[in-house]
């Protein structure tokens, strides 16, 4: 089949690649609808897919995983860089000669009787000034299919690059699946990812984490700018003026849902309207005017299935009715549709589960679903996506968010004096494990900006990259830094906030102290809203003012028990957490004490 381009250093990489994985044949992704029609129907015919109902949901497949490969595997997942030092306490590392070496052994010959597919893809819309090309090579369709709804793929992607060397090599193996032969490698210093023995998203779709977060952090810091694990929402008020907002959270902890929320009804009486510019990840730059400006680098949502239904996040349901592929979700028999945990009261009596077992939801004490089951969903989907999605330009930052997972401790919100307490504030976020990545659930931890498993060098580094940004920004053109907490538990394990769309009644103070609108009043871990400032117009029922008062309490007990485990946390880092951020932990402990 004909090469899509003539980029040297293109053909060169590639031919290494072939010689290495021998497959039968090589397949171009050309992007046309013809091809991706075409592997459709061959994985159909495969069984790597099975096809759903096209009248209930057109163009949808269904795809079940190995039971052994079913979320991203933090433990096998490597940073290869010349020096430990450089990869840092929070990372896995390996020495680059040494993973190349351990890694051709197991991707030698893998392909033998496989078809190589070549996928030129964008992280951005093509031709943005955010944007940049990846190449992945995979021995799997479900990859392809997969890669042509999360980024823009094709040949127009080679046809930007020319013959720059500006890309990102991905070499995908499936090998045989092995749990203990699995790597997940990133090598900043050379653009390139390396993943073998998994079928799994996050581990597979090479631009998503590895790209656009590992590896891109690493570009941003070198090129002075940032990639994060942040969604981008829009908020339009009233009189039609929109201001965009970047929240971090941990996986599974909210980003989707909260980027595409619905307002409550007394909101939408009013006017308001929330428009989705991304759901995972922002690649983020200064402007010519000396704001933020962040760009959604996908160009889909590969997002949590379980827990989503039409009252919890209609508009990530109706995103997943057309043209999208479930992975581990529950086939349900008497309509050739879909199921998991939380979608309605009435799981299907005759279905088959995860693992590809018969399954009665109606009787079954087991999961239908797992629990990190999926959804890979065309952006355009979504009824509430944004106009400025495709924006080159991306959109203007106001506020960037950082919020985990927090039963006790964290207050619903607060906000950091300044840029620098805010890159402290980011950097001492904790949240409880999820079936996002292998392991134990529900364990809190430290994820500094939700970076933990994504940041592609010494975490410090990235901390201090944080600082430099602020630095080069005018404090009033400096986005200000929020933190929040959904999750906060009354002490019969209660969440005492509603959450979902009524998260809008905190973003909404957090756009008031934007604009210099609302009172709030300082604490030792920074400015709190006056009670009364967080419109409970509607859920007055639900949220007591005892309860509110609740959520924004600052335990100092607790703090100062925190403060320690922070002090703890910055010791692993020997000497190179940033001044700025020590001041901060100074400032807390003088503050509680
Ligand atoms: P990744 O795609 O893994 O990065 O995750 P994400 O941050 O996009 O998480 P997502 O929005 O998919 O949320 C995951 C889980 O959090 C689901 O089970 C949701 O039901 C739950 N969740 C989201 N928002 C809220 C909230 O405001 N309150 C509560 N209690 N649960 C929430
Ligand atoms: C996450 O785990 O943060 C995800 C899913 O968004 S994955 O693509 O698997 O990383
Ligand atoms: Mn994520």
């Amino acid at each position: 089949m004909a090469e899509l381009t003539k980029n040297p250093t293109v053909l060169q990489w590639l031919g290494e690649k072939l010689d290495l994985v021998q497959p039968d044949r090589v397949v171009w992704i050309d992007g046309s609808q013809a091809q991706l029609e075409a592997l459709r129907q061959e994985a159909c015919a495969s069984g790597e897919l099975h096809k759903l109902s096209e009248t209930l949901l057109p163009g949808c497949y269904l795809h079940r995983t190995a039971t052994n490969d079913v979320a991203r595997v933090e433990h096998r997942t490597f940073i290869c860089t010349p020096t430990k030092e450089l990869a840092g306490p929070t990372n896995n590392w390996m020495a680059p000669e040494e993973a190349y070496a351990l890694l051709s052994g197991i991707a030698k010959g893998s392909y033998k009787g496989r078809t190589a597919y070549v996928i030129p893809y964008s992280m951005g819309p093509v031709g943005s000034p955010f944007s940049k090309a990846g190449v992945e090579l995979t021995d799997s369709i479900y990859v392809v299919l997969n890669m042509a709804i999360m980024t823009r793929v094709g040949k127009a992607v080679f046809d930007a690059l020319g013959d720059s060397d500006d890309w990102v090599r991905g070499l995908h193996c499936r090998c045989n699946i092995e749990e203990e032969n699995r790597y997940i490698c990133q090598f900043p210093q050379d653009n390139t990812i390396i993943s073998v023995n998994s079928g799994y998203g996050g581990n597979v779709l090479l631009g998503k984490k590895c790209f656009a977060l590992r590896i891109a952090s690493y570009q941003g810091w070198r090129e002075q700018w940032m990639a994060e694990h942040m969604l981008i929402l829009g908020i339009e008020k009233p009189d039609g003026d929109v201001k965009y907002i970047c929240a971090a959270f941990p996986s599974a902890c909210g980003k989707t849902n909260l980027a595409m929320l619905i307002p409550p009804e007394s909101y939408r009486k009013k006017g308001y309207k929330v428009w989705c510019v991304g759901d995972d990840i922002s690649w983020i730059r200064k402007g010519a005017d000396g704001r933020l400006y962040a760009i959604n680098p996908e160009n889909g949502f590969f997002g949590v299935a379980p827990g989503t239904n039409a009252k919890s996040n209609p508009n990530a349901l109706e995103s997943t009715k057309k043209g999208t592929i479930f992975t581990n979700v529950v086939l349900n028999n008497a309509d050739n549709t879909v199921w998991w945990e939380g979608l309605d009261k009435n799981p299907p009596a005759d279905a088959i589960d995860w693992k590809g077992n018969a399954w009665n939801g109606k009787t079954s004490e087991e999961k239908g679903a797992q629990p990190n089951s999926r959804f890979t969903a065309p952006a355009v989907n979504c009824p509430c996506i944004s106009s400025e999605f495709e924006n080159p330009q991306g959109v203007p930052i106001s506020a960037f968010v950082f919020g985990g997972r927090r039963a006790k401790l964290a207050p619903l919100i607060y906000q950091a004096r300044d840029w620098n307490h805010g890159v402290f504030v980011g950097s001492v976020m904790a949240s409880e494990t999820t079936a996002a990545a292998a392991g134990a659930v529900g364990v809190v931890r430290r994820d500094p900006m939700a970076m933990l498993p994504f940041c592609g060098y010494n975490m410090a580094e990235y901390w201090q990259h944080w600082i430099d940004m602020g630095a080069s920004l005018a404090p009033e053109k400096a986005p200000k830094i929020f933190n929040v907490n959904w999750f906060r538990k009354d002490d019969d394990g209660n969440f005492l906030w509603p959450g979902f769309g009524d998260n809008l009644r905190v973003l909404d103070w957090i756009l008031d102290r934007c604009e210099g609108k609302a009172d709030a009043s300082d604490s030792a871990i920074g400015y709190l809203p006056k009670a009364e400032d967080i419109n409970l117009e509607g859920i007055e029922s639900e949220v007591s003012p005892a309860a509110l008062r609740s959520m924004l309490d600052v335990d100092a007990a607790l703090w100062q028990a925190e403060a320690e485990g922070i002090a703890e946390f910055y010791d692993k880092f020997e000497g190179k957490v940033p001044a700025e951020m020590q001041a901060s932990l100074a400032d807390l402990k003088a503050k509680l004490a």
